[in-house]
């Protein structure tokens, strides 16, 4: 049998845990020291259900960092290579934060209200002590704090149907990472259309913990004959997509270029941030290694707890980080990071899994 995981104070409840027990959920995981759901009914089923339905996840993991003052939109320039200089006040970026040395510290989403108020919607790590520490520091005009906000992720083909039933139609024209206002019960609440999916999708960001289960339950209401059901961000569409997880596809040894976010580097932010003199040698030599997504041959694979090695010729050349078996591609997928030598599409490899070593080759990523 798995070890279990014992809850305790420490291990943060949600705005919707109690929500979760009452929808099955099978399995948490720990994320910013707060319970994230990983199974309802099994991963696969689960996968089945996010591609045709709609689901509500209990996201309130992707914690806020709120940055709030006059010198908050330099403050959060100084964190990432993105350039943020043309950024609406109704838009989110995807932002990879760096430190000195160019080593990721997260990759959140950005969501801008205007020049003086932003969320950084934070990956798995403690980014609110940096932010911190940095205003601090440099002595800048701006309040770093955690508010009382959790995503409820709305994902799936029917997530502009449910949303509308409940918060109107105006819903259905907001544009990717874009938000606007809804409101509910006469209380204003963000909403973006985002989420750690693929397959389309809104995520509420809850102010109030109060507020939480009332939403929950209106969108239950509405969406019974949508089939709606308690979700989670699902291993095997988030590989598919080719959505990364900070702390298991990259961490702070790796540079965004690394990571595959070099897209995002683009313009004077990209050399003026913080790490930005390391990030130049980085954009003119190219990355050493890189993420790639990989199929592996063979039956289902067992769960990537840890990182598997890639090897070439008996030698390593890089390794595994996430991986599935994925129905609907009738193979596994998995992300890794993987030597310059050998990132390119169609290069075969072999990889050391639990299971015994499997022929590997680099793919396109997304997958899907
Ligand atoms: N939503 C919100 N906060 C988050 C996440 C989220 N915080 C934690 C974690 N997820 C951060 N990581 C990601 C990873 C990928 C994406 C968003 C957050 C994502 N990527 C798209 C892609 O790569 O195709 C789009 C990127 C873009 O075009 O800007 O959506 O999910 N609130």
């Amino acid at each position: 049998m798995d070890p279990i995981l014992s809850i305790s104070r420490r291990t943060r409840r949600t705005p919707w845990t109690r929500r979760n027990a009452e929808h099955g959920v099978k399995a948490y995981t720990v994320y910013n020291r707060m319970l994230l759901p990983t199974v309802f009914e099994s991963v696969e089923a689960d996968y089945h259900h996010l591609k045709k339905h709609v689901q509500v996840w209990d996201v309130a993991v992707e914690r806020q960092v709120e940055v709030k003052g006059p010198d908050a939109a330099k403050l959060v320039q100084m964190l990432t290579p993105r350039n943020l200089s043309k950024m609406k006040d109704d838009q989110c970026y995807y932002i990879p934060v760096v430190d000195e040395n160019g080593g990721m510290l997260n990759d959140p989403v950005a969501v801008k209200h205007n020049n003086d108020r932003w969320w950084i919607s934070i990956a798995d790590s403690d980014l609110l002590y940096w932010v911190k520490g940095l205003a601090n520091g440099r002595s800048l005009n701006a309040d770093i704090f955690e508010p009382d906000v959790s995503p409820l992720a709305i994902q799936g083909p029917q997530s502009d149907e449910l949303m509308a039933r409940v918060f109107g139609d105006s819903i259905r024209n907001l544009k990717f990472f874009r938000h606007m206002k809804i409101n509910f019960n006469g209380k204003p609440f963000t909403v973006a259309r985002s989420g750690y999916s693929v397959q389309g999708g809104f995520e509420i960001y809850v102010d109030g913990t109060e507020n939480g289960e009332p939403i929950w339950d209106a969108l239950f209401e509405a969406g019974k004959d949508l089939n709606v059901r308690a979700g989670c961000p699902n291993l095997i569409e988030r590989i598919e997509g080719g959505l990364l997880s900070y702390g298991n596809d990259m961490t702070i040894k790796n540079t965004p270029y690394e990571a595959g976010l070099g897209k995002f580097c683009k313009g004077p932010a990209a050399t003026s941030c913080i790490g930005g003199d390391v990030l130049r040698k980085e954009q003119e030599n190219g990355p050493k290694q890189q993420i790639r997504g990989l199929t592996i041959s063979g039956i289902a694979v067992s769960p990537c707890r840890n990182p598997w090695p890639v090897m070439a010729k008996g030698a390593q050349v890089g390794e595994v980080t996430s991986a599935a078996w994925s129905p609907d591609l009738n193979t596994n997928v998995s992300i890794g990071m993987i030597a310059k030598d050998h990132w390119d599409i169609g290069t075969k490899l072999t990889i050391q899994t639990p299971d015994g070593n499997r022929d590997a080759e680099i793919k396109k990523m997304p997958f899907i």
